[in-house]
């Protein structure tokens, strides 16, 4: 809500500015700032992209739109971005402890830099300070994963003490582990037994790195017949999910609770038959795309640094509410 409002405000001032200072600025700068991100083929990059694109084209700046999937693949993305004249890019990086090398290469070049999802992280561990930031509240969504779950199963009648928890973390990931825990905390305060919580560590935050990580703990654990999953994303979710449809339990045994709302969870929620993937919050990635795109254009063009942090907000998505979550967020 209070970004809309933001937004709103920035494009009046924006048209203000036009036929002043602001416009011959614009048009005589040819501003061109990258969006570079650590997995384009992920639905949910894929529309923050072509969010940054359209605020782009609506108000008279170039996005160009690039892959960064490890350290070196994102100094060649920075690379190619100089060479056509980009003074600037929006970045979800594929590993946040490449702040440092990412800002001393934009530096050298003299180009401004916005995290987006995913923010770097100093040698401690810590935010890597001077790079504004736009991202979820992950405790607070993670805690909406884990009301949720609980509700569902209050709703099937589960004894908790009878399942099995398969929480799929990436705890070198602050973004991943600060999720996790919000969900892991809602659930142990509802009274989720903390025994039943299974760790399964994957290594990236994609679907078969969840499926791999996710079916030796399911095997493993076989007395439990009801299993609820939790994770970063809903790719990962869903990577959980499969792994118990291959283990034999049907969609009655499992509840999985994803975070993102993007095409992935569209496209299960569409299949005929519902699923283990029980729902996800739904965060905008138009509007962490439309966001962090302008923020970067009017830092370019006014020298209006961006607020240091920005946290986004969900919303709950199931099988029964989605189209309607989906229109409300302008998926
Ligand atoms: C991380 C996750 C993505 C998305 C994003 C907002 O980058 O890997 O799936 O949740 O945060």
């Amino acid at each position: 809500m209070s970004m809309t409002k933001t937004f709103t405000r920035l494009a009046l001032g924006a048209s203000l500015a036009l036929g002043t200072v602001g416009a011959a600025q614009a048009a005589d700068e040819d501003v061109r700032i990258g969006f570079i991100v650590k997995k384009p083929e992920q639905a949910w990059f894929i529309n923050e992209q072509q969010a940054a694109t359209q605020v782009g084209e609506e108000l008279g700046f170039r996005v160009v739109r690039l892959g960064g999937e490890d350290g070196q693949g994102v100094l060649s993305a920075i690379d190619n971005l100089y060479s056509q004249g980009a003074q600037g890019f929006v970045i979800c990086p594929p590993d946040v402890r490449l702040g440092p090398a990412v800002m001393n290469r934009a530096n050298q070049y003299g180009m401004k830099v916005i995290t987006v999802d995913d923010q770097f992280v100093d040698g401690n561990g810590e935010p890597l300070e001077g790079v504004p930031h736009l991202g979820m509240s992950g405790y607070k969504i993670g805690q909406q994963v884990g009301e949720a779950i609980a509700a569902e199963m209050e709703a099937r009648g589960w004894d908790p003490q009878e399942v099995a928890a398969l929480r799929i973390t990436n705890n070198e990931l602050p973004t991943a582990k600060e999720r996790t825990d919000g969900a892991t905390d809602a659930l142990i305060e509802w009274g989720f037994p903390a025994e039943n919580v299974f760790d399964a560590p994957q290594q990236n935050t994609d679907t078969n790195s969840a499926f791999s990580a996710a079916s030796p703990v399911i095997s493993q654990r076989g007395n439990f017949e009801h299993w609820i999953i939790y994770a970063l994303n809903e790719e990962s979710v869903l990577g959980g999910v499969r792994a118990t449809e291959q283990y034999g339990l049907s969609a009655d045994d499992v509840i999985g609770v994803g975070i993102n709302g993007s095409g992935a969870a569209f496209a299960e929620f569409s299949r005929s038959n519902p699923t283990g993937f029980h729902g996800t919050v739904a965060v905008s990635s138009t509007q962490h795309g439309r966001q962090t795109a302008e923020n970067l254009y009017r830092w370019i063009v006014e020298g209006e640094e961006p607020p240091a942090n920005t946290e986004t907000s969900g919303t709950l998505m199931t099988r029964d509410n989605w189209q309607d979550v989906r229109a409300e967020l302008g998926l």
